[in-house]
């Protein structure tokens, strides 16, 4: 048996819980197809998603298609909870992106496939929704074409678009037009097919033009588009075909040491922890013993593989109990070398803060956003230790409202939200560098420090990098000057984090123990790690706002489609709220307008667009850049004890 590991993927109700289900029941898993509208499917188990008819959290169904054991996992579309969509990109093996034949390619649809480019994620496309008023065949192809990638190649025709009665007709051996685009299409990266297939038509079979898509479809080179409904089932077996053809399903192995990520963590009735892991090699059983992250261990108490067995092999996916301590994306075993270490889509761009309605709920309100935040890293706790708040980094105001649902549902804790604001990053304006040495005033501390910030490339985050000898000190007290350094620059001279720069340590040194053979070890003479992590703030400091940093923040791409008519409404609002239209279309009675907008009044405009389009506007966001904050500079309120004013920052040393 081959095991395909496949994430359905697309932008919110685009269908994709509904195809779910299709596949599911073309599967024979189910009897009767459930429908999201009713809160019956398998895969929007949470009460919430049933209420609300959108999926929030991941989910994994499986099913086989002959010799195949397919995985699905069909993740959230709503932009508010792409953290779910980042979790699964790395475990798949392939991927179904789901786009509407009556909106088109949509913005959201763009930031995945770019995802699952980036990571090489083979992907075919199916074009849902062909039974709605509405449905395009050739301008949704185009799109694709125009806005996803040109390597594609649709698998056939649909008829009787817009009605009930919507078919897929695949393409089939002997179709002419059908060979000559796979000919022209694979030729790019197949030389041999090429020169062959212009020698002589015939020579080439179908069965090697085939053979030619699937190999490169497997490598993501090429992807199929097939056409369908989920609703009516339209194409639905044609897809099933495709996934198990035209996907690399691999046989699952269970040599080699024990490597997985963990993408997904839930917990049990009895509050008990359940990781869900993906193993690359090796094989997990009950009673292992495991290296969790970096350093940490556990032991499997319980383990639930494919078809409820009691061991996950490679190129698996399955549940395993008793790790306390484990988190979502922790390495399992030995970590992957080659696992891609970057982020896939833009960080949380607002927060907010959380604030119970009782006063004395505020310890309880602290465990359950901790266990929050362990299902999902993103949402980024911060305390507020001065004034004893918690932030939350968010997506979104649908992100919030589920949050707020889930912490009175499940935790019982009756919260409300300070006003959302928009999370600003700050970046190096140019080099600057200091140091404090050890002896030498104003140093107060055993330590001697030099440290330069240098800008770096946009993306790139932060790097430490030594200019000194290794030697020259005990390695704990560099580990304790990069970890601060990483640790000081969460705030900036603005409040905000610092990011894009090189810190480069430019001197070291340290008083050494002494080792008279009656001499105790004189603390007052030695340095310690602490004196490192004292002075680091100091001189980082002082480096940075000697370099000068300026803030940016997040700016969203727009894509937005109003009655032609109001095209001399809508335009003002926009500019007024800081946006830039960059492009506009106008086809028959639609327009639409494409641009950017400043993330932190997107809300404001989705607010604003009903009452200007007569409830027609449809608007769509997706991250784009960090651009700088024109005009009054938002400062964030300090968290930390960072020392902005060097005097203050000894005084609460020394208080401690
Ligand atoms: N007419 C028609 N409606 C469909 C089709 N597929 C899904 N729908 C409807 O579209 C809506 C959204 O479907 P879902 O399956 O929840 O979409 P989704 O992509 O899972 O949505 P999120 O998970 O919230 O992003 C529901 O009302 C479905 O009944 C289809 O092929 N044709
Ligand atoms: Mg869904």
């Amino acid at each position: 048996m081959r095991t395909l590991n496949l994430g359905i993927l697309a932008h919110v109700d685009a269908g994709k819980t509904t195809l779910t289900e299709r596949l599911l029941h073309a599967a024979g898993v189910i009897d009767e197809i459930g429908s999201v509208d009713d809160g019956s499917t398998q895969t929007d188990s949470l009460a919430l998603e049933r209420q609300r008819g959108i999926t929030i959290k991941s989910a994994v169904v499986s099913f086989t298609i002959g010799d195949v054991a397919v995985n699905l996992i069909d993740t959230p579309g709503h932009p508010d909870f792409i953290a779910e969509v980042e979790r699964v990109l790395s475990v798949l093996d392939g991927a179904v992106l789901v786009v509407s034949a009556v909106e088109g390619v949509q913005a959201q649809t763009r930031v995945l496939m770019r995802a699952l480019q980036r990571l090489r994620v083979p992907t075919l496309i199916f074009v849902n929704k062909i039974d709605r008023r509405g449905a395009r065949f050739e301008t949704v192809l185009q799109g694709i074409r125009d806005k996803l990638s040109p390597a594609i190649v649709a698998m056939g025709s649909a008829g009787g678009l817009g009605t009930r009665g919507a078919s897929f007709a695949p393409y089939r051996a002997g179709d002419a037009p059908f060979a000559r685009e796979l000919v022209e299409l694979l030729a790019d990266h197949d030389d041999a097919l090429l020169a062959a297939y212009v020698d002589d038509e015939s020579a080439v079979s179908y069965a090697q033009l085939r053979g030619g898509l699937a190999a490169q479809a497997r490598r993501a080179r090429v992807h199929p588009v097939f056409f369908g409904s989920a609703r009516t089932g339209a194409g639905v077996d044609e897809l099933t075909a495709g996934i198990a053809d035209l996907l690399p399903a691999a046989e699952a192995g269970g040599d080699g040491p024990v490597s997985g990520t963990v993408f997904k963590i839930e917990r049990g009735p009895r509050g008990e922890k359940i990781a869900y892991v993906r193993m690359f090699s090796g094989t997990v059983r009950t009673r292992d013993r495991l290296r969790i992250g970096g350093d940490g261990e556990g032991k499997v108490t319980a383990v639930s593989g494919p078809d409820g067995g009691a061991a996950i092999a490679a190129g698996q996916i399955g549940k395993l109990w008793g790790l306390g301590d484990v988190r979502i994306g922790d390495a399992i075993g030995t970590p992957r070398t080659a696992a891609p270490g970057r982020q896939s889509f833009a960080p949380p761009t607002l927060e907010t803060v959380v604030v119970p309605r009782r006063r004395a709920d505020r310890g309880a309100l602290r465990v359950a956003l901790d266990q929050l935040a362990e299902q999902d890293p993103l949402i980024d706790l911060r305390q507020d230790e001065l004034r004893q708040e918690i932030s939350v980094s968010l997506y979104g105001e649908v992100q919030k409202e589920v949050i707020q649902a889930t912490l009175a549902n499940d935790f019982g804790v009756d919260v409300t939200f300070r006003a959302t604001t928009t999370i600003c990053i700050e970046r190096p304006d140019g080099t600057g560098a200091a140091a404090e040495i050890l002896g030498e005033e104003p140093n107060p501390f055993l330590a001697t420090v030099g440290l330069r910030i240098d800008p770096a490339p946009i993306g790139s985050g932060v790097e430490f990098r030594l200019e000194v000898e290794l030697g020259s000190m005990p390695f704990a007290f560099f580990r304790a000057v990069e970890e601060t350094v990483k640790e000081t620059l969460r705030q900036g001279l603005h409040g905000w984090e610092v990011t894009d720069c090189t810190v480069t340590m430019t001197h070291s040194g340290y008083a050494a123990r002494q080792s008279h053979a009656h001499a105790v070890f004189d603390k007052s003479m030695s340095s310690t790690a602490g004196d490192f992590r004292n002075l680091t703030p100091l001189v980082l400091m002082s480096a940075l706002r000697r370099a000068g940093t300026r803030v940016y923040e997040p700016m969203h791409r727009f894509q937005l489609e109003i009655p032609a008519d109001t095209l001399g409404a809508v335009p003002p609002v926009l500019v007024q709220l800081g946006g830039v239209p960059q492009a506009t279309a106008i086809r028959g009675p639609t327009c639409t307008l494409e641009g950017e907008v400043p993330a932190a009044r997107v809300h404001e405009l989705r607010r604003q667009l009903p009452a200007l389009t007569r409830g027609e506007g449809i608007l769509e966001t997706a991250f784009e850049r960090y651009h700088p904050v024109r005009g009054e500079i938002p400062d964030r309120p300090r968290s930390d004890n960072n020392p902005l004013d060097r005097e203050e920052y000894l005084r609460r040393l020394a208080g401690r």
